[in-house]
């Protein structure tokens, strides 16, 4: 296939901890201070991107960040020598320290937005990278994000990186998340689809009453400014306050697409007979597949902890449609019935895979949060960092970095061991030269 739809996974890193951090997030809260398991986690991250790429998809690798965050700890008044800083933190406040450990960066979904060259008005591929500036502990991801995108989306020819957002709440920007596309092929011009929880400068607007909405309306407009899209192909559409309420924290936990294709539940907008309505006029002769799941068939609670939207719909080389679905669908007799179900239906989607992700998902990553999708025609996939794509044998070198580097297991009191630094450290250095990536990270630049 000549154009193509690329999957860019994060790289679980080597501190994946369970830290209880995202208030709203119901996988999260659920499971903080329970003991992690940092290499299954990475292995299990790994398969999932292999698996596709069994299926024929061009899969590739975003690297992670370099945790603990020391330049933020500094910042934050722990002073002295790396250890020092360490010890000081874990003993006067633990949460600021698992904060700065986080492995977050995992969620590639909450890294950027991007928009294929085939809508923007420049005809190249925009990338902005998040601000997050919601959680502390992700708030501190899009520098070096930015960073690693270039070095992995390294021809200026091809790709423009913006600056994140203004690093404010009016502005929370959460990437990916809340951004779908849709188009007829994956190089035709499409329509961008921006789904917003709250308006920032505008009270009069509906808002969620006990968790907070992430991505602002403002921070969404902006991004399809900085990406040169016009009113013709985008659609802005506010999230249900109430989902949001009921740890629906980002629109990718209650709707997927993929090119003719909106999968989504029954609650998931606020005005959603407009929004269909309004995708539709846009796509033009394109006839959509809007497939809606009622409520009665599957809750929201049920939506929440199986992840049924947090799927990827990927289409595979002969056309068809597959929904990559975690393990929790199958073990929810209300989703997984579903899904039986849908497969039979007259709709693109023809198979359902299940994957082993819950490493990740217990901290409220699916399958579609480890992932950044970037529409690609044949020249701007030559332009990609090669080093990145996930070959057989990148696949089995990656294995063998996990193996030499991660712990089996991690507690939030191993957070304050200093060994944990050196041993994320030469673990990021050596990934740094197996992705060629150059020096991105803060300790490697001085
Ligand atoms: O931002 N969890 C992430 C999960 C991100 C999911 N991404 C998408 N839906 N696209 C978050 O809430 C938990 C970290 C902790 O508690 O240790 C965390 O950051």
């Amino acid at each position: 296939m000549q154009h193509v739809e690329m999957n860019f996974d994060g790289l679980v890193g080597p501190t994946h901890n369970y830290a209880g951090l995202s208030y709203g997030n119901v996988a999260s809260v659920n499971n903080a201070k329970g003991v992690s398991h940092p290499k299954q986690a990475a292995l299990q991250g790994l398969i999932k991107m292999k698996t596709l790429a069994d299926l024929g998809m061009q899969q590739g690798v975003l690297a992670p960040q370099a945790r603990p965050d020391l330049s933020v700890l500094r910042r934050l008044g722990f002073s002295g020598t790396d250890a020092q800083v360490l010890n000081k933190a874990a003993k006067s406040d633990p949460v600021i320290l698992s904060a700065c450990y986080s492995a977050s960066s995992m969620w590639t979904a909450n890294a950027a937005t991007v928009s294929p060259s085939a809508d923007s008005a420049d005809g190249k591929i925009h990338f902005t990278p998040a601000n997050l500036t919601n959680k502390f502990h992700r708030s501190i991801e899009p520098e070096v994000t930015g960073r690693i995108l270039r070095a992995t989306f390294n021809d200026p020819k091809v790709f423009v990186h913006h600056q994140h957002l203004p690093e404010n709440d009016h502005f929370g920007d959460e990437g990916a998340a809340n951004h779908t596309r849709f188009c007829s092929a994956y190089d035709q011009s499409g329509v961008e689809f921006f789904v917003y929880g709250r308006h920032s400068f505008d009270a009069s607007h509906p808002a969620p009453k006990k968790f907070p909405a992430r991505q602002t309306f403002e921070a969404s407009q902006a991004v399809a400014r900085l990406h040169g899209l016009t009113e013709d192909n985008t659609v802005f559409a506010l999230q249900n306050p109430d989902v949001i309420d009921q740890g629906v924290f980002h629109n990718d936990v209650i709707s997927v697409g993929n090119q003719n294709v909106l999968f989504y539940h029954q609650q998931a907008f606020a005005r959603t007979e407009s929004v269909l309505d309004e995708i539709q006029r846009k796509m033009g002769h394109t006839q959509m597949h809007f497939i809606q799941v009622p409520t009665e068939q599957v809750t929201i609670n049920d939506a929440v902890r199986s992840y049924l939207f947090n799927t990827q719909i990927i289409t595979l080389p002969n056309g068809e449609m597959t929904i990559i679905a975690p393990m929790e669908c199958q073990e929810n007799p209300a989703v997984y019935q579903y899904l039986n179900d849908l497969v039979k239906q007259p709709t693109p989607i023809k198979h359902v895979q299940y994957i082993d992700v819950k490493q990740s998902m217990q901290n409220g990553g699916g399958p579609a949060c480890l992932r950044l999708r970037v529409a690609l025609k044949e020249h701007e996939q030559a332009a990609i960092n090669q080093h990145t794509r996930l070959t057989d044998a990148k696949f089995i070198e990656l294995n063998q970095w996990v193996e030499k580097h991660y712990r089996d297991e991690l507690a939030i009191a191993d957070l304050a061991d200093p060994s944990l630094l050196l041993e994320s450290q030469s673990a990021l250095d050596e990934l740094t030269q197996i992705l060629h990536l150059g020096s991105v990270y803060p300790f490697q630049l001085g």
